[in-house]
């Protein structure tokens, strides 16, 4: 049998066993779809768009519609540490609900601070409840950095005054499966930056499970969506690259997919913002794009119901997909390249060239650490 046959098989078992379970919402995914005006045809169109997503061939799709429809049969527990929230804002924060919002609502969701009703003591009962009932079972999101320093005492959560790192080490030790959604869950992100005072950890640092990385700051509603999905018909994580980021999201650079890059390859560049260059949207790398460096498919996905993203915004991207941007990104409004290279005034030609060059390397470099990574983790 090949991968696909096999792995076709698998999510076809899991769904089954899916199937036997309980619903969790009084209402179906049809019925809700239904309220909100959303057509059989437009769900079957977002099934075979998360396919192409998640990389997988087209009769992957009704797997991936079934999933949805089954969703609410996982439990998923999401806690918040030190962050902004945007994460959740990326997903939830529409003004007409899409099928990504719809299959959120879906999920069952068992506990999440920012959406659920409860507060106080009752939210602390919850989360304890939840934790207990669906130990081995359930899903685990988890949003922003985990202070270590001082036993991590820089956040404590809820009326009990349980520390983040506390509440973090006992959620993952019942978890089936551990998604660190966002730059700050995976890496640390802004609270990580140098000096660090609160000793701010990525989650992968703090607990023993294997944790997915959704890099981002925020990450796309469409990584979210497809991460979970992704858990829910397979059982299980994806294919991951050496920063534990899910390769069908993380595999390709910025720059690669940029719909400014023929600007880039024909020297065009913005010299400074509100220039000629930036107004015939001109590549953005000598006022600091970072796409070069970073790995995410900002370009093709976008955000909010794929509007936009920042390249398109005007801006270069920032880097804040990777582990460390706060600090190795910086400055985000001047070439990295120009810096590492110690004030080279480079033509644009040869900023093209050091860049391409500076990329093989990372790319053979990203391509072995994933192969490494890969074979205990994946099949
Ligand atoms: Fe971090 Fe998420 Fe950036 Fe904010 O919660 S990844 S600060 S967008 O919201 O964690
Ligand atoms: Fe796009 Fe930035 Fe690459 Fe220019 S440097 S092509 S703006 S990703
Ligand atoms: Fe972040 Fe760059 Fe995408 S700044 S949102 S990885 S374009």
């Amino acid at each position: 049998m090949d991968t696909h046959s096999a792995l076709y098989e698998q999510g076809r078992k899991r769904l089954e066993e899916l199937r036997q379970l309980p619903p969790r919402q009084d209402k179906s995914l049809q019925e809700r779809m239904l309220e909100h005006g959303v057509t059989r045809r437009d769900f079957m169109k977002w099934s075979a768009s998360v396919t192409a997503l998640l990389a997988l061939p087209l009769p992957f799709s009704n797997l991936v519609a079934e999933a949805a429809e089954l969703a609410d049969r996982v439990p998923l527990i999401w806690l918040h540490l030190a962050e902004c929230t945007g994460c959740s804002e990326s997903l939830v924060r529409a003004d007409t609900p899409n099928l990504d919002s719809l299959i959120f609502d879906h999920i069952s969701l068992e506990y999440h601070e920012t959406l659920m009703a409860a507060a106080g003591w009752q939210a602390e009962e919850n989360l304890e409840h939840a934790l207990k009932t669906y130990k081995g079972n359930y899903l685990l999101a988890v949003e922003g950095a985990v202070p270590t320093a001082n036993n991590g005492a820089f956040l404590t959560v809820g009326c009990k005054g349980h520390t983040g790192l506390e509440i973090i080490k006992e959620a993952a030790e019942g978890a089936a499966a551990i998604i660190s959604v966002g730059t700050c869950a995976s890496f640390g992100g802004v609270q990580a930056a140098a000096p660090n005072p609160t000793g701010a950890k990525g989650v992968y640092e703090v607990v023993d499970k294997a944790v997915v990385n959704l890099g981002g700051c925020p990450p796309s509603e469409k990584n979210i969506v497809g991460t979970l999905m992704y858990f829910i018909m397979f059982g299980r994580l994806p294919a991951l690259d050496m920063y534990n980021r899910p390769k069908w999201a993380y595999g390709a650079r910025v720059h690669d997919n940029c719909e400014r890059r023929g600007r880039f390859d024909s020297g065009e560049f913005v010299e400074q913002f509100g220039d000629e260059g930036a107004k015939q949207g001109y590549c953005l790398y000598k006022v600091g794009c970072k796409g070069p460096y970073t790995y995410n498919n900002c370009p093709t996905e976008r955000f909010n119901h794929h509007v936009s993203w920042p390249v398109l915004a005007g801006h270069g991207c920032m880097g804040c997909s990777e582990p460390n941007f706060w600090d190795d990104m910086a400055d985000f409004e001047k070439p990295l390249g120009r810096q590492l290279l110690h004030g080279l005034d480079a033509t644009a030609d040869t900023i093209g060239a050091v860049i391409l060059g500076a990329t093989v390397v990372g790319i053979g470099a990203h391509a072995v650490a994933s192969l490494f990574v890969g074979s205990s983790k994946e099949d």
